[in-house]
């Protein structure tokens, strides 16, 4: 039995993670995706990656880029290291390198690769994952930078992407600790790092995983998202 679960944007809470993969048991036949924003803001962003990385030995494990992965990336390799630096220090990227004890220089070079092998989106046959937003008339692969890692879903959902598929997104921090269900789309980011709760849904049964930073688990459910509309 292969299992599709989605897990929601992480924020250097590995209490929550650790927890959340002791729940879901994951098995070689499993894929695993990871919505993006594992690091900054939380109090161990250091750890997660840690985790994370461990995964790809235990199902099939897929990242896909953040807008926090962005800003880190370029923070220590882009061109304009002082200002991105800056930029990332201001947003969450102070707390991160806490975790590293405050030094560039100690994180190690697995996680750096990490970053660099972050996907910009999963698409399955009947859903896609993508960190923040979609513009529903273009293909995926077309999807600019600041739609897919920046722009937030607020108010009303993004009308259903033209390919038919279901989205799952993160990014938009969902503060009551649900995960919000649309139908074409659902919004996993469950506000994990502001105390509430670390998500991940298995997208075939609508099972939901839910942890958080003191180490609780509860189980939810949301519709099954198989089919159309
Ligand atoms: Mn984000």
């Amino acid at each position: 039995m292969s299992r599709t679960i989605a897990i929601g944007d992480i924020h250097g809470c590995a209490i929550a993670l650790q927890r959340l993969i002791d729940e879901i048991k994951p098995t070689s036949n499993d894929i695993i995706i990871g919505m993006g924003d594992y690091v900054d803001r939380g109090m161990n962003s250091a750890g997660v990656l840690e985790i994370l990385i461990n995964l790809v030995s235990t199902c099939r494990f897929i990242p896909l880029i953040g807008n926090h992965e962005l800003m880190m990336y370029k923070a220590l390799f882009g061109n304009n290291k002082k200002r991105d630096f800056e930029f990332w220090y201001q947003h969450g990227g102070s707390a991160t390198l806490a975790s590293y004890g405050g030094n560039v220089e100690a994180i190690p070079q697995h996680h750096l690769s990490f970053l660099n092998h972050c996907l910009r989106y999963y698409e399955t046959e009947e859903h896609f994952f993508i960190h923040a937003n979609y513009a529903p008339d273009l293909p995926l692969s077309e999807q600019t930078d600041q739609i897919s890692f920046w722009k937030h879903m607020l108010g009303a959902p993004t009308a259903p992407h033209v390919s038919g598929k279901i989205a799952y997104v993160g990014h938009t921090p969902q503060s009551d600790g649900h995960v919000t269900d649309h139908g074409h789309v659902k919004l996993i980011d469950t506000y994990c790092y502001g105390d509430e709760w670390l998500s991940a849904v298995n997208v075939l049964d609508g099972e939901v995983w839910q942890t958080n930073n003191s180490g609780d688990y509860r189980s939810a459910k949301v519709e099954p998202s198989a089919g159309n509309e």
